[in-house]
Formats: structure tokens, C-alpha cells, sequence
């Protein structure tokens, strides 16, 4: 894209920021005149990543019509993955580590950039909610492992075992063979990571997950930390991660697809790039064999997209236009390559 052709669609940016008003990326630009009058998207918008992700969508969504502030709309909506047992990479029923622990990872953050996070954690369903609490009572971004359910025991939460039956079944039968090789979108889900824009044009995002099935015990992904499983500029955009945590934080993902919207990248456009260097990272990798990444992104405007490196990614969408509704992600390559 030249550099004329940037400055007019980051004038654009600049502009809508300030008057709130959505335009379409796909405006024609002749001679430095938008021909297409902005498109107004009407906010709020909501997206998240998976199937799990519409019912998460759903809460989010009454929430936000009911006026409840972001955070705590955001925190309604994830929820319902976390406590769901037949959701098998989020929250409770996840599947645990290779010593037989479920270990969870979220995060928070809110237009101003504050943030909260809890990694390794624990014995406690929701860690999203000890996020928030990490964001709205501590001075800190990350709790972790111990200290994060210190923090939540005195929060008031409750220890509970998170290990469902059958949870403990296929990690018996793993270590029938114990080999770590994490296929992330055969059943459809991962990570669930959510972003929206409210009806003032203000970003918010989340992620929560038991992260990768089978992993080391402490292992950490991306999801909780800020940069790589989540990040946002309320002056430009939010932009979300799944797949494998490894090639996520190697690559600092989320922050790189929101710079890449800075720069007048569409989402779409931006998920795509970075998708492809982690692909081109990654090529002589020993993680190609089962590396799958995505990202969303939903930009100032409420406009929203998605990439995966391969197929199976979809993501849920929630607007006043269309309602609530699943998309297919685009992807650079089908899982037999
Ligand atoms: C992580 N992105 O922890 C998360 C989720 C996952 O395999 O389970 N990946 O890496």
C-alpha cells in the first residue's frame, strides 16, 4: 500500500476516532477523496473466539444492553465457558496438566489500558473474575500460581476441585502414551478470548483458558499475559489470540496485530500478517507439526476480522444489524499439510 494511500486511511482513523462515526475499510479513495461515504457501524459489537464463544457472546451481549459497565459484561459472558464441564480448554473441566492439575489462565483489560491477570492458577472456577479483581483492587497487572489464590481466597472464592471424571479419564489415558503433541481445533475450541466496542466506541477484551492439554506443570501461555493473548489501544483497536500459547508470545501477537491496525491495516488484514510471520518463524520449527494459531481483531470503528494459519477456526459476532451469528475464519493452510 503506498504511503499516500496510509495516511489517507489513517486521516480516516484519526478522524472517526474522534466523532465516533464507523467507515468501511473497503472505501474507494480517489485523488484523496473518500467516494464512499463512511459506513456507520452501529456498537455495540462483540466478538469471541469459537463456538464456545456465542453463548459467551450472548451474556456479554444482555449485559451490555442492560447497562452493566464493560468489564463486568465481559466477565458475565466468559463466564459460561468457564463453568461449562463439556468445554474442554476453558475454566472447569479443562483438561489439566500432565501431572493430572487443572491450571488456568485469564485476563482483563479495559479502554484505559488497566489490566488484570491471573496465570497457573489453581482450584478456583472463574479465574476471569480474579483478573478483574487483579485489575480493580490491586496495584499490580499478574498474579500467579500460589499468590493468585491467595489473593482470590481472600477475594472470597471458593476452592474447588476442577478435575471433572472425565477430565481425569483422558488424562489417564494419555499417559498411557504421555506424548505432548497439542492439536488445538479438533473439537473446536481453545482459548476463549473476547473483544467488544460499547455504544460509546470504547474497547474492552478477555481471555481465559486451561491453556494447552498436557502441558508442563507451571506452564504458562499467552492468554494471561497482556501483548500476546490480548491487547488493546483505545485509540486504535483490540486484537485476541488462540492456538498455541508458544508461537503467540514468541511473536508478542496481539500487541503486533493492533500496531499493524495503527498503520491503516484493515483487522482482517492485520490478523493475516501476522499470522503469516508466525507461519514464516515457524516453518523449520519443531512446533509446525501441530502448530495452529488465530487471532480476531475489532478495530476503532467496530469493524472486525479474523485469520488462522490452518482451517477450523470460526469466531462469533454479535451486532444490533445481524444478532448473534458464527463466521469462518480464513486460513492460510488445511491441517494435512
Ligand atoms: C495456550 N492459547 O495456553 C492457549 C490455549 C491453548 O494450546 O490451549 N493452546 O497456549
Amino acid at each position: 500500500m503506498s504511503n499516500r494511500r496510509n495516511f489517507i486511511k489513517k486521516a480516516a482513523l484519526g478522524t472517526a476516532a474522534v466523532t465516533a462515526v464507523g467507515f468501511s475499510g473497503l472505501a474507494k479513495e480517489s485523488k484523496g477523496i473518500l467516494e464512499t461515504p463512511p459506513k456507520k457501524i452501529k456498537k455495540p459489537v462483540v466478538i469471541s473466539t469459537w463456538n464456545h464463544g456465542l453463548p459467551a457472546n450472548q451474556e456479554t451481549w444482555k449485559e451490555l444492553k442492560a447497562g452493566q459497565p464493560a468489564l463486568d459484561a465481559i466477565e458475565a459472558g466468559m463466564k459460561i465457558p468457564e463453568a461449562d464441564p463439556n468445554v474442554r480448554s476453558v475454566g472447569y473441566g479443562g483438561y489439566p496438566d500432565r501431572e493430572g492439575k487443572v491450571t488456568l489462565d485469564a485476563c482483563i483489560m479495559d479502554h484505559n489500558s488497566n489490566c488484570g491477570s491471573v496465570s497457573f492458577l489453581q482450584g478456583i472456577k472463574h479465574p476471569i473474575s480474579v483478573a478483574k479483581l487483579v485489575l480493580q483492587k490491586t496495584p499490580h497487572v499478574m498474579l500467579s500460581g500460589a499468590g493468585a489464590l491467595q489473593f482470590a481466597l481472600s477475594q472470597g472464592f471458593k476452592e474447588e476441585n476442577l478435575l471433572t471424571p472425565d477430565s481425569e479419564k483422558d488424562w489417564k489415558k494419555w499417559l498411557e502414551e504421555s506424548k505432548y503433541k497439542p492439536v488445538i481445533n479438533i473439537e473446536n475450541h481453545d482459548t476463549i478470548s473476547l473483544l467488544m466496542i460499547d455504544e460509546d466506541g470504547n474497547l474492552a477484551g478477555g481471555c481465559t483458558t486451561s491453556g494447552a492439554a498436557w502441558k508442563m506443570h507451571g506452564r504458562v501461555g499467552d492468554s494471561p499475559i497482556i501483548g500476546a493473548g490480548l491487547f488493546l489501544d483505545n485509540e486504535v483497536g483490540a486484537a485476541a489470540a488462540t492456538g498455541l500459547g508458544e508461537a503467540v508470545i514468541r511473536t508478542a501477537g496481539s500487541a503486533m496485530v493492533v500496531e499493524l491496525m495503527r498503520q491503516g491495516k484493515s483487522p482482517y488484514e492485520a490478523c493475516k500478517e501476522i499470522t503469516e510471520r508466525i507461519y514464516n518463524k515457524h516453518k523449520n520449527h519443531k512446533d509446525m507439526e501441530y502448530l495452529q494459531v488465530g487471532f480476531i481483531a475489532l478495530n476503532k470503528n467496530g469493524e472486525h476480522g479474523a485469520y488462522s494459519l490452518r482451517s477450523g477456526f470460526n469466531y462469533a459476532i454479535s451486532d444490533d444489524e445481524n444478532g448473534h451469528r458464527m463466521e469462518d475464519a480464513k486460513f492460510k493452510m488445511s491441517w494435512d499439510k
